[in-house]
C-alpha cells in the first residue's frame, strides 16, 4: 500500500491581510511544562580530568549553573563534560534535576579540530525562520478544538506526546526523541494552553477555504493560526517563541481533535508544517511564520489500524502508548528539514531512503545528513586525506556519531556533494522502529548491523525561484521532483539485483546495507553516478564489522576523505 504523504509545502511568499471580528478567548494562562518536582536541594559535582580530581563544587539544583573554566590537554580539543564511558555531552539538566546529591562528570577531548573550522557552516539567509536545532528553545503547543471530542485527559495525553518518557509514551515523545537524536543538543521546552482554543468558524468554512484558495493564499489553518494570535497576544509574550531573535516566532503547535483526512484526495485536516505570510501585525514584536498542525489520532493510529483493516505506518504500533512519530516528523520541518519521500511520482529520479528515516517514512533516527545540517552531530576532522589508499575505525553511529565524508574536492560547506558512510545498526532510536528490515528471504536474514552509504547533494540554489519544493532551505535538489536526488541510497548490488529497488514503492531492507568481510566494493563500476553523471570515484573493503565498530579501508581516486568523528 502507498505510504500516505504527510506533508503539504507551502512555498510563495504572499502577503495576506484580512481582519477577524472580535475574540473572546482570553480566559486560559499557559500552564509551564515543568518536568522538575524535586525538592531544591544540594549537589556535589565532581570534574574529572584524565581521571584526576579537577575539581569539586557544590552547587543548588537547578539555580544559574555554570561549568568550570574547561580543561585543556596538549594537542586535544575539550569537548564537554560527560558521565564515565559517555561521549554524550552533557547539559546541567541531565543531572541537576537528579536525585542524585554528588555526581562525578568527565572531561571528554577528542584529536584533531573542529568540524566548523574547515567546512563553514554558512547558514543561508532563507533558513532564519526555523527553530534553532541547539539549546532549549520554547514551543508552543495548542489544543485545537473542531467540534470533535475533546476531554482535558486529551490535552494531558497531548502533554505526554511531547514531553513524555519513553516510559509513558512506549516509544519517545517529541522531547526525548531530540533529546537523544541530538545527544544532548537540543532539549525542546514545550509549553501547552490549557483550553481547547475555538476558532472563529466551523471546520467546513476552513475546508471550504482550502478548496478555492488560490496557491498563495495562506491554508484555512493558518486563518486560524493568526486568530489564535489575536485572541491570545493579551496572556501571551509572542516574543518568548522567537528563540533565535530574528523576528520570527519560530513555530507553534496545533492539535485538532477530529480525525485527520485519510481517506479523502483533498486533506485540510492531516499532518504539516506550512507558514503563514500575514504580515499585517506582529506580536510582541514579532511576525507568524512557520506553524504545525496534526491530529490528536496520529498519537493513536493503532485504533485506528484495527478499525479499519488498514496499515498507515511501517513500525511495528502494538507496543505504543502515545505514539508521537507524526509529532517528531513535522517537528523535524520547524527545526528546516525536508521530506525524503517521493511526493510526486511522474517526476523526478529513482531512489532516496526507501522509508529509513524519520523525514521519510516516520521511521527510525534522522539520518546522517540531517545531523549534519543541524549540528546534532558535531564532528572533529581526523584525517582529511586527499587520493590513494585510506583504512579507518568508526564507531556505531547511534552510539558515537562518527561518519566518513567522502568527497570529490575539499567541500567548502556542507551545502555541497558528498557521501557520507555510517556503521548503521539497529540500537538506539533505530531500535524500536528498525528502519532498515530483515525478511526472511533475504541472506544473512538476520544482520543487524552494515555500513549504509547515502549520496548526498545539498547544494543550494543560488537564487529563489519557486521551482523547488524543499522546506524550507532553498536546496537544488529534493526527493520528488529533481532529476538528481537531494539524498540518495547506495544499494548493495552483490546481496541483490542491482538497483532493483530503485521504484520508491519498497521500504528498504538489508540489501542497502554492504557487510561481507574483505571483498572490494566496486561502487568506480558501478550503476551509482555523481550529480553531473561521472562514475564515482571509490571503491571499499571491509576489514571487520561488529555491532560497535568497523575497519574499513578506501580505494580512492582523487577526492578526499573526511573521518568525523564527535
Ligand atoms: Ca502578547
Ligand atoms: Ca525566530
Ligand atoms: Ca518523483
Amino acid at each position: 500500500m502507498r505510504r500516505i504523504k504527510k506533508t503539504i509545502i507551502a512555498i510563495f511568499v504572499f502577503v495576506l491581510v484580512f481582519t477577524l471580528s472580535s475574540c473572546t478567548y482570553i480566559n486560559t494562562l499557559i500552564d509551564i511544562a515543568t518536568k522538575n518536582k524535586m525538592p531544591n536541594t544540594e549537589i556535589k559535582v565532581n570534574y574529572y580530568v584524565d581521571d584526576n580530581l579537577y575539581l569539586s563544587e557544590t552547587t543548588e539544583k537547578r539555580k544559574n549553573f555554570e561549568y568550570p573554566e574547561s580543561p585543556t590537554m596538549d594537542g586535544y580539543n575539550f569537548g564537554g563534560w560527560t558521565y564515565k564511558d559517555s561521549y554524550q555531552t552533557l547539559a546541567p539538566e541531565d543531572f541537576l534535576y537528579d536525585e542524585a546529591q554528588e555526581i562525578d562528570l568527565y572531561a571528554y577531548f577528542s584529536k584533531g579540530y573542529h568540524f566548523s573550522d574547515n567546512i563553514k557552516y554558512n547558514g543561508p539567509e532563507i533558513v532564519k525562520a526555523v527553530m534553532p536545532s541547539f539549546g532549549s528553545p520554547n514551543i508552543l503547543v495548542v489544543p485545537l478544538t473542531l467540534g470533535g471530542n475533546h476531554t482535558k485527559s486529551m490535552i494531558e495525553e497531548i502533554k505526554t506526546a511531547f514531553t513524555g518518557t519513553s516510559e509513558e509514551t512506549g516509544y519517545e515523545s517529541v522531547n526525548s526523541f531530540y533529546y537523544k537524536s541530538s545527544r544532548g543538543r537540543l532539549n525542546i521546552q514545550f509549553d501547552f494552553i490549557e483550553d481547547w482554543f475555538t476558532p472563529a468558524y466551523k471546520k467546513s468554512y476552513y475546508e471550504k477555504y482550502d478548496s478555492t484558495k488560490d496557491r498563495y493564499s495562506d491554508y484555512g489553518t493558518g486563518l486560524i493560526y493568526n486568530e489564535f494570535l489575536k485572541a491570545y497576544d493579551e496572556v501571551i509574550d509572542f516574543s518568548k517563541y522567537d528563540n533565535d531573535g530574528d523576528g520570527f516566532i519560530d513555530g507553534v503547535w496545533f492539535i485538532y481533535d477530529v480525525m485527520p483526512d485519510y481517506f479523502k484526495e483533498e486533506r485540510t485536516w492531516w499532518a504539516y508544517v506550512t507558514s503563514t505570510y500575514n504580515t499585517s501585525r506582529k506580536y510582541d514584536g514579532c511576525y507568524p511564520r512557520n506553524y504545525a498542525n496534526a491530529s490528536y489520532y496520529f498519537m493513536h493510529e493503532y485504533e485506528t489500524e484495527k478499525k479499519y483493516g488498514i496499515k498507515l505506518e511501517k513500525y511495528d504500533m502494538s507496543d505504543i502508548k502515545i505514539d508521537s512519530h507524526t509529532y517528531i516528523h513535522e517537528t523535524g520541518h520547524l527545526l528546516g528539514l525536508d521530506d525524503y519521500y517521493d511526493s510526486d511520482t511522474s517526476k523526478g529520479g529513482t531512489g532516496g531512503l526507501y522509508g529509513a528515516g524519520m523525514m521519510d517514512a516516520n521511521c527510525g533516527d534522522l539520518n546522517t545528513v540531517d545531523k549534519l545540517l543541524l549540528g546534532f552531530i558535531d564532528p572533529y576532522v581526523i584525517t582529511p586525506a586527499e587520493g590513494s589508499t585510506q583504512t579507518i575505525e568508526i564507531g556505531s553511529f547511534q552510539e558515537t556519531g562518527d561518519v566518513v565524508l567522502i568527497a570529490k574536492k575539499t567541500p567548502k560547506s556542507i551545502y555541497s556533494e558528498y557521501f557520507l558512510v555510517e556503521l548503521y545498526t539497529i540500537t538506539g532510536l533505530n531500535e524500536h522502529d528498525v528502519p532498515i528490515t530483515r525478511p526472511m528471504t533475504l541472506i544473512p536474514f538476520n544482520l543487524t548491523y552494515g555500513i549504509r552509504i547515502l549520496h548526498v547533494n545539498a547544494s543550494l540554489t543560488k537564487e529563489y525561484n519557486g521551482k523547488t519544493y524543499s522546506f524550507p532551505v532553498d536546496f537544488t535538489y529534493n526527493n520528488s521532483t529533481t532529476k538528481a536526488l537531494f539524498v540518495d541510497t547506495l544499494i548493495n548490488y552483490r546481496s541483490g539485483i542491482n538497483r532493483d529497488m530503485e521504484t520508491n514503492t519498497e521500504y528498504l531492507d538489508t540489501r542497502a546495507l554492504f557487510y561481507e568481510v574483505g571483498t572490494e566494493y566496486n561502487l568506480k563500476n558501478s550503476t551509482f553516478k555523481m550529480t553531473n553523471g561521472s562514475n564515482l570515484f571509490f571503491n571499499f573493503t571491509i576489514d571487520s564489522i561488529s555491532n560497535e565498530k568497523a575497519k574499513l579501508t578506501f580505494a580512492l581516486e582523487g577526492g578526499i576523505l573526511w573521518e568525523l568523528k564527535n
